[in-house]
Formats: C-alpha cells, sequence, structure tokens
C-alpha cells in the first residue's frame, strides 16, 4: 500500500516538476519486506524478579513475550543411565559422543546402543562443577580422527580448566591417543566453580573456549583483568597457537588468547546463521545473561549486571557503565543456563534461528526467537519433565537432542510428533 505513493513522489522528483515537497518517508526510503507481526502479550510465567529496582535498559531486554510452538513434540528417550551427563557432538556416521562429568566418554548409537568408556583420557578434578565438561569433533576429523574436549586439569596448588584433543580410536574396545593439551586457563585456582568449559569451532577455523571466573572473589576480581583468563572467551587455533588477529594479540601484559571480557560463567555458546558467536552466562541471583561476544569488547562483570548475591547482598551500583555493553537479553529470576544451539535444521521451520538453551534450575528447554539480534520472545519447553537440562544440540537430521542432570541422565531426542 504505501508503495504507490512512493513510485509518485519517485517519478515526480526524477521528473524535476514538482514544486511541492515530497511527503516524509523513512530514513532508506524503502518498504521493509513483510514480516510476521512480532509477538504481543504477557512474558512466560517465572515468578516475580530478585531484584525489583533493576530496570531493563531497553524494551525486550527481559521477560519477552510468551510464545507457543505450533507444532506437536515428540520426545523420545534414545538412552539413559549416564551419570550427570554433560556435552553431545555428533560423529559424522551419526554416532554421538557424550560426556560424563566424573570423566567418562561413550560412543553412542542412534539407537541407544552404549560403547565401554573410551580409554586414554587424562584424570578429571570433578569436585562442585568440575570434571569432564563439553567435546567436539574437529573440523578435519574425517582426516584426522581428532576430538576435542575440555575438563578440571588437576594441578598442583588447585585446578583450571584446559582444552586437550586427541585421535579418537574407534572399534569394541574405544580408545583416545596422543593426547595433547592445547590450551591451559591461567592461573590456577583452588576453586571447584564457575571454569565455563564450552567449545565452538568457526567455520575459519578457529576455536571459541568460553571460561569462568571461578566465583571466589579472588578470581571473580579477575574477570575484566588481561592478565587473566578468568571470565574471558578465548579463541585459538585447533593446535593450541593463537590467532594474530586476536584483539588483544598486541597487547603488552595481556593473555593472547583473549577474546572477550567481563564475563561470570559461560556455559552455553553456539553460532549463528551468520557464524557470529552467542553465549549464556550463569549469573548472580537474577542476572543469567545472553551476549553476543564481540572481539575486544567488555561485558561487564562484576562491575555491571543485573543480579545480586544468593544471599540477598547487592554486587553492583549500577546496570550500566561507559565502555561495558549490555547484555542482548537477561532472566532475573535465572534459568540456570547450560547448552545451546541455534536451530537451522529442516524438521521444525517455525524454528528456524530460534536459540534453544539447556535449563538446570529452570528445568526447561529455553526457546527465543530472535530479530535483529532482540530477543521477541520466549518459551519454556519440557517443563511437564521437571528435569535440569544440561546440553542441548541439533543433530544431522534437524532433532534436537538433550541431556538431563541426573544420576541417572537420559539422552533424549525432540522431533515432531
Ligand atoms: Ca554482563
Amino acid at each position: 500500500m504505501r508503495t504507490f505513493p512512493m513510485i509518485v513522489v519517485l517519478a515526480a522528483f526524477l521528473s524535476g516538476c514538482s514544486s511541492k515537497p515530497p511527503d516524509p518517508e523513512p530514513p532508506g526510503g524503502e518498504t521493509p519486506p513483510p514480516e510476521e507481526p512480532l509477538p504481543s502479550g504477557p512474558p512466560v510465567e517465572q515468578g516475580p524478579p530478585n531484584v525489583p529496582e533493576f530496570q531493563p535498559a531497553f524494551p525486550g531486554q527481559t521477560r519477552a513475550p510468551a510464545i507457543q510452538t505450533k507444532t506437536a513434540l515428540q520426545v523420545t528417550e534414545i538412552a539413559s543411565g549416564f551419570r550427570n551427563p554433560w556435552a553431545i557432538a555428533f560423529l559424522p556416521d551419526s554416532r554421538m559422543l557424550v560426556t560424563e562429568k566424573l570423566g567418562s566418554l561413550y560412543i553412542v548409537t542412534p539407537q541407544g546402543t552404549k560403547s565401554p568408556p573410551v580409554a586414554g583420557l587424562p584424570a578429571v578434578d570433578a569436585r562442585g562443577q568440575g570434571g569432564l565438561l563439553d567435546v567436539e569433533i574437529g573440523p578435519d576429523y574425517a582426516q584426522s580422527q581428532l576430538i576435542y574436549w575440555t575438563y578440571y586439569e588437576p594441578r598442583e596448588g588447585g585446578n583450571g580448566l584446559a582444552v586437550a584433543r586427541a585421535r579418537l580410536v574407534d572399534g569394541e574396545q574405544p580408545r583416545v591417543e596422543n593426547v595433547q593439551v592445547i590450551f591451559r586457563m591461567l592461573p590456577t585456582l583452588d576453586s571447584t566453580l564457575h571454569a565455563g568449559g564450552r567449545l565452538v569451532f568457526t567455520p575459519d577455523g578457529k576455536l571459541f573456549v568460553t571460561l569462568g571466573e571461578r566465583s571466589i572473589l579472588e578470581g571473580r576480581v579477575q574477570a575484566q583483568d588481561l592478565k587473566s583468563h578468568f571470565g574471558k572467551v578465548v579463541r585459538i587455533n585447533p593446535d593450541g597457537s593463537v590467532p594474530q588477529d586476536n584483539p588483544f594479540f598486541n597487547t603488552a601484559g595481556a593473555r593472547p588468547e583473549i577474546w572477550s571480557l567481563g564475563h561470570r560463567n559461560i556455559l552455553s555458546a553456539a553460532l549463528d546463521s551468520q557464524n557470529r558467536l552467542w553465549t549464556v552466562e550463569m549469573g548472580p541471583r537474577g542476572g543469567d545473561e545472553l551476549n553476543r561476544p564481540e572481539a575486544g569488547k567488555d561485558y561487564g562483570w562484576p562491575t555491571i549486571g543485573y543480579g545480586e548475591e544468593y544471599s540477598g547482598a547487592p554486587i553492583h551500583q549500577s546496570t550500566q557503565a561507559p565502555g561495558m555493553e549490555q547484555p542482548v537479553y537477561y532472566w532475573d529470576p535465572v534459568i540456570s543456563p547450560s547448552g545451546m544451539t541455534i536451530y537451522s535444521g529442516d524438521l521444525f521451520p517455525e524454528w528456524r534461528n530460534n536459540v534453544f538453551i539447556g535449563g538446570l534450575s529452570s528445568q526447561a528447554l529455553v526457546r527465543l526467537m530472535v530479530r535483529n539480534d532482540r530477543v521477541v520472545g520466549e518459551e519454556r519447553l519440557l517443563t511437564d519433565r521437571k528435569a535440569r537440562i544440561r546440553e542441548v544440540v541439533q543433530g544431522p537430521d534437524g532433532a534436537l537432542y538433550l541431556l538431563t542432570d541426573a544420576t541417572n541422565g537420559q539422552l533424549l531426542k525432540v522431533t515432531p510428533r
């Protein structure tokens, strides 16, 4: 309807015979393509905020309108009996690598048959939030059979997150050989908490590793300190060397692996359709955050944020500060995020480009609809199962695969019914 007057105005302008100024038009002068109307209405049912005195920096930064998936869902248990499973990675033949926090790695068929534990992995410090965490297939797996994983590495004086890679030797008794530690989070600290641990390969052959600030005060104060890996996203090459185009590669005294800073504890990370990194971090009470970490930027922790200590004590004087980035979205009360995928499959066309996040304390699979890098709708799926969801990945078949965090953890598959 708006194109007709625009054509008239444009024709009059081009002919040079109009003395009448054209009607005001939006900058750019083009009619945007038609889109579905944005969701509206009340947010997801979630209880009152813990920190009502903090207000969002822009509309829609929290409590986006509730949305509902139209497709009926089928949730199938593929396997169970995992002891606190943590991560899934698909092999090229559709079998899965599945980690357990206490240190075991399994190969699981699409039908749910588990291999014996893969032999040869190094020891882990599994206290607290530690253990064997994420696993990924190397980008050149077909040639190299290299797999990559994160774990809390026991060290003199404490521990730290480490990234290792090794060649997977498949068979009746699978094992890894030529184990190499390619990254060590420094400094070493005696903490059983907040070391992050997600791995994300990018199509240009780089590897993002998400880290945390160790929770205890001695670590927390290092989250914006470039001499420390705590509270950072780091970016490395698959052999552990440092890409020269990293933002602090030439900064004296900075750890060159750093990509972004000011994070609390990132347990969710994924690439979008433009191969941009998105993360969700465990916040304090009332302060879980969705961010899109960009090179060299400071995401504010512990200076700014929307939460408070679990004791109820304040942490932040303000939610905003110059030179510090706002989260794309935050949750108060928290969801306790772990695992993330941005949907690109064909099984659920209505989910394309939606963000899925596992929810631990929220016992939900959290779905976000995003437009122009803002969250415009939120849904909590699978809440009837009352399960802590540790991991969500998209399978090669376009289904979502989940792990529940329990001593009898399940591997679940979500498809249309
Ligand atoms: Ca932040």
